[in-house]
């Protein structure tokens, strides 16, 4: 599927509002694919179709986790984390996107898990450093997100857990794994001595 197609078919989904922090996540995603030698159609595809189940029902998501080969125990977490995953299900039923990288990035957007790919990384941070987000400590992800993706990636993980732990929310697995993945992964590094 090509770009501009995936562009219109997200559009008819969202609102105004919400397909134009798409739109700025996927620009954010293709800078950073460049900068990171990722694939840039891969990337761009998984950034334009990564909110495309938000603004469904959520009677519509929880069915379609319930009658999907998606772990039924995401109903067990916030309707937030939901979206990710039926888009990754979306998008080959509907659009014949059956590409195992993408349908990652999509799935886990929103919690990150272990082992990220590249591209699953770059659209995970992406999502949260686009230019009109204002997370409180969204400077320091910025300043890191073009020199280290892992380092930059382990940042929105301790925010979110940080923000998601003073609201006393529930945190799903995957993002509990998506941390500690990435904090191995900068302790490895530290230890090589880079
Ligand atoms: O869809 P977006 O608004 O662009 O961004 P998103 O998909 O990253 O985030 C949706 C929300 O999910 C955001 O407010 C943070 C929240 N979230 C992330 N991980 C967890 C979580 N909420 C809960 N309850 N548990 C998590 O593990
Ligand atoms: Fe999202
Ligand atoms: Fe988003």
């Amino acid at each position: 599927m090509i770009l501009d197609e995936a562009a219109l078919a997200v559009k008819k989904e969202l609102t105004n509002k919400r397909y134009e922090h798409t739109l700025r996540v996927v620009d954010e995603a293709t800078k950073l694919a460049h900068n990171y030698g990722a694939n840039v159609d891969d990337v761009q595809l998984s950034a334009m179709f990564h909110d495309y189940a938000k603004d469904m029902d959520k009677q519509f998501l929880r069915d379609k986790i319930m009658t999907s080969d998606l772990s039924n125990d995401l109903l067990n977490y916030h309707e937030e984390l939901w979206h990710g995953p039926v888009a990754s299900v979306l998008v080959e039923e509907r659009f014949h996107i059956r590409n195992k990288g993408i349908q990652s990035a999509i799935k886990y957007h929103t919690t990150g898990k272990q082992a990220m790919s590249v591209v699953d990384e770059i659209v995970f941070l992406a999502d949260y450093i686009e230019p009109e987000r204002s997370f409180p400590a969204v400077a320091e992800v910025r300043e890191h997100a073009y020199k280290d993706l892992t380092f930059a990636c382990w940042l929105v993980c301790r925010n979110n857990i940080h923000h998601l732990t003073s609201k006393r929310a529930l945190i799903h697995p995957d993002t509990l794994h998506a941390y500690n993945d990435l904090t191995r992964k900068l302790s490895t590094k530290y230890m090589e001595g880079n």
